[in-house]
C-alpha cells in the first residue's frame, strides 16, 4: 500500500478509535474496544471503506504501534479524547522523561506544569529523539526534561501505554527543566 493512503488510514482510524466514533456511528466499549467488521461496515456506510487486508497493514506495520487488534476487535492504544478506561498498570518510569513541546506554550506550562490539555494524560517519551519528534509536529521543537524519579517517589502515578508511551496526570512545574538550560 501506498505510504500516503496509510496514513490517511491510520489518521481515520484515529479519529474515530480515539475522539468521535459516533460521527460513523460506532460505539467504544468502556476500554475502548469496537469489533473489527463493525468498524470495517460503518467506515464503508460512511463513505471511507478499507479492506481488512489495509487495515491489518496499518495496524501491524504502523511504526508508533497506535492500534491493537485481539479477538476480532480493534481499539486505539492511547491518545483518546473521549473517555474510555485502558486498564493500563501503574508502572515505575526511568528516572527521567521528557516531552516535545514548542516555546510558544513555555511561560504557560512553566507556570501551571504541563497539563493533558485535550487528552487524558500528560504524554511522556522515553528518549530525547521521540521527544524531538512529538515537538516538531508544531514547530521548532523545545525539550523539557521530567523528573520522573521524584515525582514517583512523592506519589505520582505513572503507566505506560502499549506503545511505550508514559502517561501521568500532571506534571508540576518543579519536576521541570528546559533542556539545555540549568
Ligand atoms: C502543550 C502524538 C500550554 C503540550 C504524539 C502539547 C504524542 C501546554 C500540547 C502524542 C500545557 C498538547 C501526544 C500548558 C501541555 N499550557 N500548553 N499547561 N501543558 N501543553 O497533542 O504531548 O500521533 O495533546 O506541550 O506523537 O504533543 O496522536 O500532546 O504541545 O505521542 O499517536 O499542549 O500525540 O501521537 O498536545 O502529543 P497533544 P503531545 P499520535
Amino acid at each position: 500500500m501506498q505510504q500516503k493512503r496509510l496514513v490517511r488510514i491510520s489518521k481515520y482510524l484515529a479519529k474515530h478509535l480515539r475522539h468521535e466514533p459516533e460521527r460513523i456511528g460506532i460505539h467504544l466499549d468502556a476500554h475502548g474496544w469496537v469489533a473489527v467488521d463493525t468498524l470495517l461496515s460503518a467506515a464503508a456506510a460512511h463513505g471511507f471503506p478499507i479492506t481488512r487486508e489495509e487495515l491489518d497493514e496499518v495496524v501491524g506495520g504502523n511504526d508508533k504501534r497506535r492500534y491493537t487488534v485481539e479477538d476480532g476487535l480493534i481499539r486505539a492504544n492511547q491518545g483518546h479524547s473521549v473517555e474510555v478506561d485502558l486498564d493500563l498498570e501503574s508502572a515505575v518510569p526511568p528516572a527521567l522523561l521528557y516531552h516535545g513541546t514548542v516555546g510558544r506554550f513555555l511561560p504557560s506550562i512553566l507556570t501551571e506544569g504541563l497539563r493533558p490539555m485535550a487528552r487524558h494524560h500528560v504524554h511522556l517519551s522515553p528518549d530525547v529523539e521521540t521527544a524531538t519528534k512529538v515537538g516538531s509536529r508544531r514547530g521548532a521543537p523545545v525539550i523539557l526534561t521530567v523528573d520522573a524519579a521524584a515525582m514517583h517517589a512523592g506519589g505520582h502515578v505513572f503507566h505506560r501505554s502499549a506503545n511505550g508511551v508514559w502517561l501521568t496526570a500532571h506534571v508540576p512545574p518543579p519536576y521541570l527543566r528546559v533542556r539545555g538550560i540549568s
